[in-house]
């Protein structure tokens, strides 16, 4: 079960590693692996995916693309509650990610010279959706929704094929949902490739989105190092940190740790507290939950990594959340808004009793594929930004170059660039003479 330690008892380096994520490191078999998948997709294109579909999934489709009466028997196959939840939960997603769009904006910074920003979409994206141990149509919808918000001209979709050939019917209902344009059942580093590199029937994306497993995180680390396809994230498996005070309900608390441990065995889950009541509460939780669970044995093997820490005030707990920069934080806290501007990095913030994670992966509206592996630091979640470029803009007039002309002339004189201070000079001759010659 889960690690007790105590913050105050703890010297440097048992601080460090007790805030390490556990083996990072791809295996160098990994690596090379993928290298040799992602060199064969790209070097014989379908036959190549055909061959390693046939190996990995055991079926070697004659086309990788859904077509339209496998959407129908989808959209058949999957029961009116859940589509009605994901309907319901698009909406609440477009809702919030529809507020946060970023508007064009311009602005004179001198009389006569306007300078703007445009937002224009990235035209082919790729979204994977992984199948592993558990299908997962949220994720389609947390892709899928942003990138239609952008404005994406064409929007792919991979999902891994399931063992009779088919794909997931919810992911394809959810897919459809959102308006993603094409499908293709295609799992794995492969499916990395063939969106990156583009084959005979996938077409090239120029951005490549979406979780996976250390295969899938490793090719969009090789094609993104390549410079073949942008990535949205360094990705690395899921983790939690919780912020408990003495008077959050343990059951919750457990709930939510738990929520996170049934992901994979290398999911990460840490609790903070400064109250060694609500640890032993949270701990006795965790057991009695646990028994009850069908993925119990994955989540316990999460939990044996995962850490209690007893902290001396809640102000430490945030300190130490923030070297970590947890992709979720959970404030089980009494006055959970009030501490929020301790938060320096974290992917998503949940406030309150209330509101645990699972809320957030699925329906409250922010999306949940959010940068991990501390790398919440300098990454954020996905957005309707990651789906787009910004162009930036400027015009000037004669009245402009012939007040800022000058600026531009010494600059370029100072870094000895002439023929810069020549093009504005030719200018300014014309626009302003008096203004040529300082
Ligand atoms: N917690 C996961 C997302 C997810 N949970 C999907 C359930 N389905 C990573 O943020
Ligand atoms: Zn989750």
């Amino acid at each position: 079960m889960a690690q007790r330690l105590e913050w105050a008892s703890l010297d440097a380096g048992a601080r460090d590693a007790a805030l390490q994520r556990p083996v990072q490191s791809v295996a160098g078999t990994t690596r090379e692996s993928v290298r040799v998948l992602i060199d064969e997709v790209r070097g014989r294109g379908d036959a190549a995916l055909r061959e390693i579909s046939e190996r990995f999934d055991g079926v070697a489709p004659d086309s990788f693309e859904v077509t339209a009466e496998e959407f129908s028997a989808a959209e058949e196959a999957v029961p009116a509650a859940l589509k009605a939840a994901m309907r319901d939960a698009a909406a609440r997603i477009e809702c919030f990610h529809r507020a946060g769009m970023a508007a064009p904006y311009a602005v004179e910074t001198a009389p006569g010279v306007v300078c703007e920003r445009v937002v224009r979409a990235i035209p082919r994206v790729g979204l994977y959706v992984p199948a592993g141990s558990a299908p997962l149509p949220s994720t389609a919808l947390m892709l899928g929704v942003p990138a239609k918000l952008a404005g994406c001209r064409e929007v792919v979709l991979c999902t891994p094929p399931r063992r009779d050939g088919s794909a997931d019917p919810a992911v394809l209902v959810a897919a459809r949902m959102t308006g993603v344009h094409r499908v293709f059942k295609l799992g794995g580093a492969q499916a990395i490739a063939a969106m990156a590199f583009g084959t005979g029937s996938v077409p090239r994306c120029a951005k490549l989105f979406g979780p996976g497993n250390s295969y899938v995180t490793e090719a969009k680390q090789q094609v993104a190092q390549a410079g073949v396809a942008a990535i949205d994230m360094p990705a690395g498996p899921s983790e939690v940190l919780v912020i408990a005070d003495e008077g959050a309900d343990a059951a919750f608390v457990a709930a939510d740790l738990l929520s996170q441990a049934e992901h994979g065995p290398d999911s990460q889950v840490l609790l903070l507290s400064d109250s060694a009541g609500l640890l032993d509460r949270v701990e006795r939780e965790l057991e009695a939950q646990l028994a009850a669970l069908p993925r119990a044995e994955i989540a316990r093997q999460a939990l044996s990594r995962s850490r209690l820490v007893l902290t001396g005030t809640l102000d430490e707990a945030f300190d130490i959340s923030n070297a970590y920069a947890p992709e979720h934080l959970i404030l089980a806290l009494r006055e959970p808004r009030g501490w929020l501007d301790r938060v320096e990095a974290a992917g998503s913030v949940f406030l309150g009793d209330f509101t645990p994670e699972a809320l957030g992966d699925y329906c409250s509206g922010t999306n949940h594929v959010l940068p991990t592996n501390g790398a919440a630091r300098a990454y954020s979640g996905v957005s309707v930004s990651s789906f787009q470029n910004f162009v930036s803009v400027q015009g000037a007039s004669a009245e402009g170059i012939a007040g800022i002309g000058r600026c531009a002339v010494t600059l370029a004189e100072a870094e000895g660039l002439e023929a810069h201070a020549n093009a504005v000079r030719l200018r300014l001759d014309k626009a302003a003479p008096e203004a040529s010659t300082p």
